[in-house]
């Protein structure tokens, strides 16, 4: 069964009107390629400096700063497994992702919620696996929690598109 509250969407994650998007960080949380550099160009030098005050942060864990000049209030941080074939923990920890984002996103009372496809690109998680993954933990999720009124998942790909709307169908 579909979740009604979860979309998808093929875009830029940096342009949604939504209260707080996801990072796929490393754990310097001090910036790097893909959506974490785009996240940063878009968002200003400000989220560096206040990245620089958080300490980092392990995989599977989330952290927030503001948005500054992104269209989002807040930007969650988290840090997805390097796929290294899967029996490092892998799986679990990209499910940590998604719930740790998902119990910060609450706890700051965010109520739409935009997701990049964590570990997907530099960290080269396989695409379908991941996206069980988050379809999975976020449904479970939203079934025990009703102050999020919306997740978006953002893709960059029609690859990956296809893979989310498998496990949303
Ligand atoms: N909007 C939506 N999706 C995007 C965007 C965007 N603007 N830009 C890229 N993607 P990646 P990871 C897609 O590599 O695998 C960074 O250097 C991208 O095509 O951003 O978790 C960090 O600092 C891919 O499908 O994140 C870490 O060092 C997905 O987002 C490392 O990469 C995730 O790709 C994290 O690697």
């Amino acid at each position: 069964m579909g979740e009604s509250r979860i979309a998808l969407v093929r875009g830029d994650l940096t342009r949604l009107a939504v209260h707080a998007i996801v990072n796929a960080a490393n754990t310097s949380l001090l910036g790097g390629g893909g959506v974490d550099g785009a996240i940063h160009r878009a968002a200003g030098p400000e989220l560096l400096t206040e990245c620089r005050t958080l300490g980092g942060c392990r995989p599977g864990e989330a952290k927030i700063t503001h948005g500054y000049l992104l269209s989002a209030r807040f930007i969650i941080h988290t840090v997805g497994p390097v796929w290294s074939g899967g029996h490092r923990g892998e799986p679990e920890t990209l499910a940590n992702c998604y719930r740790n984002s998902l119990s910060v996103a609450t706890s700051n009372n965010v109520r739409t919620i935009a997701f990049p496809a964590i570990s997907c690109g530099a960290y080269r998680y396989p695409i379908a696996d991941a996206a069980e993954i988050a379809v999975e933990t976020t449904t479970e999720f939203l079934r025990e929690n009703d102050s999020i009124a919306e997740v978006t998942f953002v893709v960059s790909s029609d690859d990956i598109y296809a893979a989310y709307q498998r496990q949303l169908s």
